[in-house]
């Protein structure tokens, strides 16, 4: 891999190959550690890209020993060999230059060796962003969304931005952030939705990725007032078909993440207990117990294109919950408790589907044959639920008696019953809540994670 040279540096880390030994290059980054034998010193400088050694001696070991670790600094020198176990080759400075010096002591350390826990992190995230573990998180979030992008758009969706500041609420409920819009109530927007069935009239086929506002009160690791939701609307498609897209999708997600970012997914999934410059022996390890949990691996590694995703009814995850002693009656809703005792059942991806109608928002379909029973779907990870989707009712009458039933004003929804009167054609989507799907992606066990910076009830910073 290589690269012009920039400004300041000629090389970034994993550029440094054998064809330049002997040559002198300048590199650029952050001292990580210094490990000083008297007369030579031994400088870990990590860039982007990875890590570096830097041999030092003489004045420049004096220079060395002034400066704090995670300082910003440009050397230069000669590229030579290195002895070292786990390094090929290694910078035999001849100049150090202090591009910034970084304060001691530093909030959290980002070289992983001092744990913190996840807020104070996030209270100093950009520096927390200099441990390789979490910044693989934000790379791979990057990969999946372009993944996402190409793979929707393979299917001949269009990609959408609908606004997110409202005048009326989307999905219903409580959870809705209000705020002042040149003296007019508006609402940040709970969800897309009533914009992407909309887009169904005109484009068929939409997706859009987006931050989306729930006040949501609960204090949970899956839970935030600001979230990343994929959402997909298309005419002509029923429940079932959308739902073999978001299979895919899955699928092309995991597949591409483990062929194009595997060193990534490594370092998400190894439990390191050791230094982060030193080689995990797990690595592989790692990858296994991913492809275990995700039901890709049985014995032989099997092609994430084949993973298989169990469906199984709301009323038999009913019947399953009352076998591990649950007292639920159908129309109940999946409490947390039910929903871990069922992500125990089943582990990894599985389908809920045909859930009550009454437990679901008023533009889902109710079944033809089963009126109780609407067209809908979640998809889980374990307790996890990762999507929601449906078949909509695409009826006016229809849509509009069921905004009042369920107790909304149906004034706040004129301009979107309007759309109904235009031919508006039978559709299906769903919503993929992204900041979970990371988190399974990653293994990470809070949502705040995978999230640069999270928003909930207690934070509202950095
Ligand atoms: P729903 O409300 O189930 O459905 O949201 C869709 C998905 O978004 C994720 N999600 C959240 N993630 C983090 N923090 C939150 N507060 C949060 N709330 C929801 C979940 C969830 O499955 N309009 C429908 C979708 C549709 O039918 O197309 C909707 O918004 O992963």
């Amino acid at each position: 891999m290589t690269e012009k040279p920039k400004m300041i540096r000629s090389h970034l880390a994993d550029c440094i190959t054998n064809d330049l030994v002997d040559m002198d290059i300048s590199v650029a980054g952050w001292i990580e550690d210094v490990r000083d034998i008297g007369k030579l010193g031994f400088v870990l400088m990590r860039d982007f890209t990875g890590m570096m050694q830097i041999i030092v001696a003489g004045d420049l070991l004096s220079q060395i020993r002034t400066i704090p670790r995670q300082s910003c600094v440009l050397v230069e020198g000669k590229v030579q060999r290195s002895k070292a176990k786990n390094v090929d080759f290694e910078i035999k400075a001849n100049k150090i230059s202090l591009i910034a010096k970084a304060i001691h002591p530093l909030p959290i350390d980002p070289t992983g060796r001092v744990e913190s826990s996840t807020d104070k992190r996030i209270d100093s995230r950009a520096l927390d962003l200099r441990d390789p573990k979490v910044s693989a998180i934000f790379r791979l979030r990057s990969s999946a969304l372009q993944t996402i992008r190409n793979f929707l758009r393979s299917r001949r969706f269009t990609e959408v931005t609908t606004p997110k500041i409202i005048g009326t609420s989307t999905e219903g409920g409580a959870n809705l952030f209000r705020c002042d819009y040149f003296g007019k109530n508006a609402y940040l927007a709970q969800s897309p939705q009533l914009y992407k069935e909309q887009l169904t009239v005109g484009l068929e086929r939409v997706f859009e990725i987006g931050p989306y506002f729930r006040a949501e009160k609960s204090h949970t690791v899956r839970h935030l007032a600001e979230f990343t939701s994929v959402d997909v609307e298309a005419a002509f498609l029923d429940y079932t078909d959308v739902m073999e897209i978001v299979a895919d999708l899955v699928r092309r997600v995991i597949s591409d993440l483990m062929h194009l970012c595997n060193a990534d997914l490594k370092l998400t999934w190894q439990k390191v207990t050791e230094p982060n410059t030193v080689a995990n022996r797990n690595e592989d390890e790692a990858i296994h117990k991913m492809k275990e949990l995700f039901g890709i691996s049985n014995g032989s590694a099997l092609d994430p294109l084949e993973l298989k995703i169990e469906q199984l009814t709301y009323e038999r995850a009913i019947d399953e919950l009352r076998g591990q002693g649950e007292s639920l009656s159908f129309g109940d809703d999946l409490s947390d408790m039910a929903l871990r005792k069922l992500g125990g059942l089943h582990k990894g991806f599985y389908f809920i589907t045909d859930w009550p109608m009454r437990l679901k928002p008023f533009y889902i379909h109710e079944k033809e044959e089963n009126q109780e029973l609407s067209c809908s779907f979640d998809l889980q990870f374990g307790y996890l639920e990762l999507v929601s989707g449906g078949r909509r009712q695409h009826d006016p009458d229809k849509l509009k008696n069921r905004i009042i039933e369920q107790g909304l004003d149906p004034s706040g929804f004129v301009d979107h019953l309007r759309a109904f009167q235009w031919g508006m054609p039978p559709h299906s989507g769903w919503g993929l809540g992204f900041d979970r799907l990371m988190m399974v992606l990653t293994n990470s066990q809070n949502v705040r994670e995978v999230v640069l910076y999270p928003r909930d009830a207690e934070r509202l910073g950095p």
